[in-house]
């Protein structure tokens, strides 16, 4: 029997085919300071995370392919922090079966110091949840996503651990 070669799935092109344990996503750059605290706590850990700036608005398409291979890579948490009207975390739950965590953000725009994007991620419809931390609340988010982790084992060198099959 000739020997089978994986089809390819240009999607992932652009990322390396075995994620890390928490995936995190920003609508702008403009947030990437009010996400920092996640990053060191979940390195505190020796939690495996990578940050990714895709906009629900701006590049919905990204925001799809990035959500809907994240399992597949081995990702097992989402963490998406957004300002304004902060679609991102509900679009990010759309396309997965992951946890999704969802960090709103005061933003220079925001109104009521980030209300707005609280509102837009708590007040998901009924059948699509999003976990919700306090506005600017990414360290908060990193320690739920950490506590999700440890639910299932996923912890790295964990026997286990999912990895990509690609
Ligand atoms: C949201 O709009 C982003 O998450 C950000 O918090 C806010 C403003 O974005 P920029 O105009 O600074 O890119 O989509």
């Amino acid at each position: 029997m000739p020997e089978e070669t994986p089809l390819p799935l240009p999607v992932l092109e652009d990322y390396d085919e075995v994620g890390p344990l928490v995936g995190i996503i920003i609508g702008s750059d403009s947030d990437r300071e009010a996400v920092e605290p996640a990053g060191i706590e979940l390195d505190e850990r020796g939690i495996s995370w990578e940050l990714r700036v895709l906009s629900a608005h701006r590049d919905p398409r990204a925001v799809a392919e990035y959500a809907s291979t994240a399992a597949l890579r081995g990702t097992r948490v989402l963490i998406a922090g957004a300002g304004m009207a902060a679609a991102l975390p509900g679009v990010v739950a759309a396309y997965t079966d992951l946890p999704v965590i969802g960090v709103p953000l005061t933003s220079s725009k925001s109104v009521m110091g980030g209300l707005d994007a609280l509102l837009s991620i708590v007040q998901m419809p009924p059948g699509v949840p999003v976990a919700c931390v306090s506005v600017n609340g990414a360290r908060n988010a990193a320690i739920l996503a950490a506590k999700i982790l440890a639910q299932g084992g996923g912890y790295p060198g964990t026997p286990g651990r999912p990895t990509a099959e690609l």
